[in-house]
């Protein structure tokens, strides 16, 4: 199948477009490389140093043999889309390309608005071009399990049966996100849901939970095909971040109660999601929603299967908990549905203990290169500025940073 990638620079797009390219598709990228200005204009890096979009492709094409194109262009840009659309004829696009950060489009109102405006015209632009070159075409979006908040009612996969003053019908599950980037996926799903009723096109909203991993089957080929792997308070997400803490010297950083409950997922899981959606295409005009994720935890469970693995590697690790910078219900009821893909065949890869050594080991590696100034959180929700503080300590300096034994 032809499969464009938009967003095949990031964190989960690049191991995408090689894990399909492998298994015989037909891969193509889009990507300006915006991701990684917004790191520079944060002023952080992920843990292990990544190589330019042209260095990864040539790389890939020496060890596997295998081409990948790449459509060097914005998503904002509706004719450099169409273009690229027309010029590569896609069975599939898997769109990944948005400002992915939540703590970022917290920041202030001008974060707020590029993450909006970038999040909802691409995706716009993307359902366009696909109406206009190519409406056969099955868009996969990266939804978020954000969307739906924290009911006190069991989450449903994307619509719910509701009976109201004696009638029933089956409509979008309310949606109630916590942050003006979540609040975009939301909006991404409205106008995907119009696309695919009035020009029958096929859509998959993948409403994802927090991705954790370091390494795929095709990133540990090379050093080169590294994927960017954050830990800072802006781009990193939980699991990951605290595997780093726990490297650096650093309590860990529990927000709040740590009650907060999340759906939880291994990479691989992932890039496996994602190929069981395009092999199992949504039908002509049908809008479809898959809640993927694998496990649920709390933040503090997460935290603590992480102390531990860290304590028996030998290193000096705290759970700490921390004033929580964001606003969110920390005690909740939480039981989202999440059959649909493993009705299409998902065996997930579950979090281990293994799992976690290997993630602390490999972080070990790189430890000289862990900046604990990005780490402790810095950007509130309530719209108060950073100054207010938070009560967590600040990291331990480089040569006092822990050391790995075994
Ligand atoms: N948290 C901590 N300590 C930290 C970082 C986060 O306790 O150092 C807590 C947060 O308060 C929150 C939970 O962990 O309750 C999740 O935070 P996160 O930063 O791991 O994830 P989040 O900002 O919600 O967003 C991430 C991805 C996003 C994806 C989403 C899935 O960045 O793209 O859509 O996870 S979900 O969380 O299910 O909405």
């Amino acid at each position: 199948m032809k499969v464009l990638i938009l967003g095949g620079d990031g964190y989960l797009g690049w191991p995408t477009a090689m894990y399909l390219s492998r298994r015989g598709h037909s891969v193509a990228i889009m990507d300006n490389c915006l991701k990684r200005s917004w790191e520079q204009e944060v002023g952080v890096e992920p843990l292990f140093p990544i190589h330019t979009l042209k260095e990864r492709l040539e790389c890939w094409r020496k060890v596997s043999g295998q081409e990948i194109h790449l459509f060097a262009a914005d998503l904002q840009d509706y004719s450099a889309v169409q273009a690229s659309l027309d010029d590569f004829l896609p069975d599939a696009i898997v769109h990944y390309g948005q400002q992915p950060s939540a703590p970022y489009s917290m920041m202030d109102r001008d974060h707020a608005v590029l993450t909006q405006v970038n999040n909802l015209v691409s995706t716009l632009n993307v359902l366009w071009a696909i109406q206009t070159v190519r409406p056969s075409c099955h868009l996969i979006k990266l939804g978020t399990m954000g969307e739906y908040g924290t009911p006190n009612i069991d989450i449903e996969e994307g619509f719910i049966e509701i009976e109201h003053k004696g009638r029933k019908d089956v409509l979008p599950f309310p949606c109630q996100p916590g942050s003006f980037y979540h609040l975009s996926k939301v909006h991404d799903s409205h106008n995907i849901r119009l696309a695919c009723k009035i020009w029958k096109l096929a859509a998959t909203d993948l409403n994802q939970g927090i991705v954790y991993g370091i390494e795929t089957d095709e990133t540990k080929l090379h050093n080169c095909l590294e994927t960017s792997f954050h830990y800072d308070e802006v781009f990193g997400t939980t699991l990951n971040r605290f595997c780093v803490q726990a490297v650096a010297g650093i309590p860990i950083t529990v927000y709040g109660k740590g009650s907060q409950k999340r759906g939880f997922l291994n990479i691989r899981d992932t890039l496996r999601c994602v190929e069981l959606a395009i092999l199992n295409p949504a039908a002509c005009g049908e809008y479809r929603v898959f809640n993927q994720f694998t496990e649920i935890f709390s933040v503090s469970e997460v935290a603590h299967l992480v102390a531990d693995q860290a304590r028996k590697l030998g290193l000096k690790v705290r759970v700490q908990v921390a004033e929580n910078p964001r606003v969110e219900a920390e005690q909740h009821y939480y039981n989202p549905t999440h059959t649909k893909l493993r009705d299409l065949g998902l065996q997930p890869n579950y979090l281990s203990d293994v799992l976690i050594k290997d993630m602390l080991r490999r972080i070990c590696q790189a430890q000289e290169r862990i900046r604990s100034d990005i780490i402790m959180p810095r950007i509130r929700w309530d719209g108060r500025r950073q100054e207010a503080g938070f009560t967590a300590e600040q990291g331990t300096p480089a040569e006092t940073r822990n050391v790995p034994v075994g």
